[in-house]
């Protein structure tokens, strides 16, 4: 287990926590939206800006070559990183928003008839829900959805009953970016599988927690964002079973995707490239490769005992506020805590804080729906990284007790 003295040697690596704000020393708690970097990572962008920058694959010049292997060299770690068959299973792209966006666009093209149904879960972010809907209106499909049990857990008897013959996809969360719930997802996607349904997992929050093995898993895709997991934003990852990502057709059109075009016809470029379509993120995904070196070294058992540590800790805490709300009380959870306290709007506890010098985010989260069903306008969301500690956890209580009096 990871002791104070070790999370010191952490923090010591990101510039950005040493930082004040208002006044006061910045506490980060709104890891779910984006994690901090660490000086690997920036120096990893300094590095290639300043040594190799240079557009890919297409150059038969020395820093091109460079930024060529480099750029394949951190395709083979995420490739290990997550334990993917083949390294041409992982297709870069700017985020989860847009690998799930591929997905919907290319599978339904290929897959999804009028009648069909795509199948989601109650507790999904706008992103694997808008895409769905886009996808179905287009093809006059239906999304339907498996509802939660008040605690934020799947209703699996309803999962099981709508993954009937009309479901073509599957595509849930494994850990829920407001509850924290952390679905147990190779359940999920046996069940799924029993059915002949594939699975596509939004994995934006579980990346930087739960140790992902995407062959043990069996999921067909799974998708992740870099700045959730220490890494650069503007690049994610969508992993896809080969057979699957070779039935499926381009997402868009232009450079780096083609094999041979004419005006008449075009042929596109084997996998991975048939999906990387333009001048791809070159520097950022060389940053992600840091990240995931970052995350190797500490390890992720250390990682889950240390947060699940800090959730625990915060819950008791938070706890000791007789009007506290937690939403999200499933046994399995990420570190992520969402609350109402008292009838104090969330937003103006968010604003107190921020004044005091801690970063939580307030509002819906983006999963409006799960707001609907809570009957809540939003809550207040402090989510936990490797760097925080049990001190800043404390500084928060003490400030939710000052709000509380001003609104005494
Ligand atoms: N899926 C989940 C479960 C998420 O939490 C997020 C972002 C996304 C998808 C989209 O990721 P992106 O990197 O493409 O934007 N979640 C949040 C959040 O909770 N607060 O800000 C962003």
């Amino acid at each position: 287990m990871y002791n104070a003295m070790d999370i010191e040697k952490i923090r010591e690596q990101f510039p950005l926590l040493k930082q004040q704000v208002n006044g006061k020393s910045l506490i980060y708690f709104d890891n779910a939206a984006t994690t901090q970097k660490p000086q690997c990572v920036i120096d990893s962008l300094n590095h290639y800006y300043t040594t190799m920058n240079s557009n890919i694959h297409r150059g038969v010049h020395f820093l091109s070559q460079q930024a060529t292997n480099a750029f394949e060299e951190s395709r083979k770690t995420v490739q290990n990183f997550i334990n993917a068959r083949h390294m041409h299973e992982i297709i870069f792209t700017r985020g989860t928003t847009e690998s799930i966006n591929l997905v919907a666009s290319s599978f339904s093209k290929r897959f999804l008839k009028p009648g069909d149904t795509i199948l989601i879960s109650a507790m999904e972010h706008h992103s694997n829900i808008v895409p769905w809907q886009l996808a179905c209106e287009e093809r006059q499909a239906k999304l339907k959805v498996i509802p939660i049990n008040p605690d934020g857990t799947i209703i699996f008897s309803e999962l099981q009953n709508l993954l009937d013959e009309s479901c073509k996809l599957l595509a849930i969360t494994h850990v829920s970016n407001t509850l924290g719930t952390i679905n147990d997802i190779k359940k999920i996607i046996k069940t799924a599988h029993a059915a002949n349904i594939p699975v596509l997992v939004d994995g934006a929050q579980a990346i930087s927690h739960i140790k992902i093995d995407v062959q043990d898993l069996d999921c067909e895709f799974y998708c992740f964002s870099g700045h959730k997991m220490y890494a650069p934003m503007g690049v994610g990852v969508l992993y896809g079973k080969e057979h699957i990502l070779n039935e499926l057709p381009p997402y868009q059109g232009g450079g780096e995707m083609i094999k041979n075009v004419t005006f008449e016809k075009t042929t596109y470029n084997e996998l991975p490239f048939k999906f990387e379509a333009g001048t791809p993120n070159v520097g950022d995904v060389i940053g992600l490769q840091q990240a995931v070196k970052f995350i190797s070294e500490i390890g992720y058992d250390n990682i889950s005992a240390y947060e699940h540590d800090l959730l625990e800790y915060a819950t008791r805490q938070l706890e000791q506020f007789e009007d506290i709300k937690i939403y999200g009380t499933a046994e399995n959870k990420a570190s992520v805590i969402s609350f109402i306290l008292g009838n104090i709007h969330p937003y103006d506890a968010g604003i107190i804080l921020d004044k005091l010098g801690i970063a939580v985010r307030t509002g819906h989260h983006c999963t409006q729906p799960l707001m609907d069903f809570f009957r809540i306008p939003g809550t207040v969301r402090a989510s936990f990284a490797i760097y925080n500690t049990k001190e800043e956890i404390e500084a928060m209580i003490e400030a939710l007790k000052k709000i509380k009096l001003m609104f005494a």
